[in-house]
């Protein structure tokens, strides 16, 4: 394993730069640069100057932890120089120069998780924790890293684990008197059990991932209604995280914003324009897409005009959709016929609709740190194939098929499971996984 180092703070101008190296040359490489001996032991803070060609490039503070007690389970060094981005790029081009290779974005997490310093949903949770742009993200993010948690998922594996045992028991020695078998009722009640288990998780997961992902809200009417103002507004009411950024298409655009501690995608949309064959036209639209994604739809209509045919078409294509309807202008109107939240996007004055949105936005998840909740898409995928492999098993059992057909499907399930936890050797999934997270990380 080479040894890796990377600047694990953003690539600025900034108070402090912090540069990690880690692995086995750790050590080694950082006394090449450094004028005094930096000390192998472990939680120590020893300060020194870095020095190339004997020229001082800078005074620094170095953090040293010694294999196995640190992050990533090897000899990990942690230089603290001064903030400037040119200055840390510098130092880190001579600890290349001495040995040291770049690291890839996650590798020392990666790293860590390949030690068994962490487990895989332990790793995704710190991903979690870094991405978040919400409170509710840093409660639910922490909520992977609680042992309670880990423990349950292992339980979940060893219940598992044990009904195959059985059957290859089973299948190894029928007829074995001495071998405890275990009752079809008590197999079928367990498999039950783990049904209800994983089912429990993807729903609590699924009700989660937004919270970590953003929850998409699309903003549609006909043009001219107000849509790119009231998008504007909300963009002025929330906390912007993201400013607006074009989509890729010239008719979207998005941004995300944070709302009552709640990350939303927001998008704009192009109007929808209505001719004859209408419902036909709106299959292809981008807008129509765009619906598809959203969890929630604001409809806003132009309060000063009068009901048109077109907002009825629209009302039609929401019928079955989570949707807010907003009456904008409210400004030229006392009063409209039609009914929805009066808002004045020119004016800034959508105060309401916020309100609304606050309501809408809370998510339904009643957790506790019991709930098991999976960090990501792949982790619920996988969930999912536990589940529908469990299914099959208990379909099978109640058909009164041989059990010997469930050998399969329970251990595919199993293979699942590991995958959550991370217990596996296909390397390619593990990789592609941890280039998601930070550089530096
Ligand atoms: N009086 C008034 N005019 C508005 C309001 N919101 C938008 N407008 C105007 O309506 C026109 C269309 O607005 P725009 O946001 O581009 O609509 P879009 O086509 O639906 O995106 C612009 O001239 C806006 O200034 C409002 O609350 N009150
Ligand atoms: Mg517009």
């Amino acid at each position: 394993m080479k040894t890796i180092v990377a600047l694990s703070t953003p690539p600025l101008n900034a108070a402090v730069h912090i540069i990690r190296i880690s692995g086995t040359e750790a050590f080694n490489i950082i006394n090449q640069i450094t004028t005094t001996k930096i000390l192998k032991i472990g939680y120590k803070i020893q300060k020194t100057k870095i020095i190339d060609n004997q020229q001082i490039i800078d005074n620094v503070l170095i953090n040293t932890f010694v294999t196995p007690q640190s992050y990533t389970g090897e000899d990990l060094v942690e230089i603290n120089c001064h903030g400037g981005y040119f200055l840390a790029n510098k130092i880190i081009e001579l600890l290349i120069k001495h040995g040291c290779v770049l690291a890839l974005p996650g590798e020392f997490t990666q790293r860590a998780f390949m030690n068994n310093k962490l487990t895989l949903i332990e790793a995704e949770s710190i991903n979690n924790l870094i991405n978040t742009t919400s409170t509710q993200g840093i409660l639910l993010a922490n909520n992977g890293l609680h042992p309670q948690v880990i423990m349950k998922m292992h339980e979940f594996k060893n219940t598992l684990f044990n009904l195959l045992g059985q059957i290859e028991i089973n299948i190894d020695y029928p007829e074995y008197d001495d071998v405890p078998n275990i009752s079809n009722t008590e197999f079928k009640k367990q498999i039950k059990s783990l049904i209800n288990t994983s089912q429990k998780i993807i729903n609590d997961s699924m009700m989660a991932l937004p919270i970590f992902e953003g929850i998409n809200v699309t903003i549609i009417g006909q043009p001219n209604v107000g849509k790119s103002s009231l998008f504007n507004a909300i963009l002025k009411e929330s906390r912007a995280i993201v400013s607006s950024i074009p989509g890729t298409t010239r008719d979207v655009v998005s941004a995300k914003v944070n709302i009552g501690g709640v990350t939303i995608n927001l998008q704009d949309t192009a109007g929808l324009r209505i001719s004859k064959n209408t419902i036909e036209k709106l299959g292809i639209l981008k807008t129509h897409e765009s619906l598809s994604k959203s969890a929630l739809i604001i409809w806003v209509i132009d309060g000063s005009q009068k009901n048109t045919k077109e907002n009825l078409w629209i009302e039609k294509l929401l019928f079955d959709k989570n949707y807010i309807k907003v009456i904008n202008k409210s400004d030229l109107t006392q009063k409209s016929q039609a009914k929805g939240i009066r808002v004045s996007a020119k004016n800034n004055n959508i105060v309401n609709l916020i309100k609304a949105l606050l309501k809408r936005l809370q998510t339904k998840l009643d957790w506790n740190q019991n709930t098991i909740i999976l960090q990501s898409s792949h982790a619920i995928g996988s969930m999912q194939n536990v589940n529908e492999q469990l299914k099959k098993t208990l379909n099978i059992m109640n058909q009164r098929q041989t059990i010997d057909l469930t050998l399969e499907f329970l251990q595919t399930a199993l293979k699942n499971i590991d995958h959550i936890l991370g217990n596996t050797k296909e390397y390619n999934f593990i990789n592609e996984l941890f280039r998601k997270f930070c550089l530096g990380k």
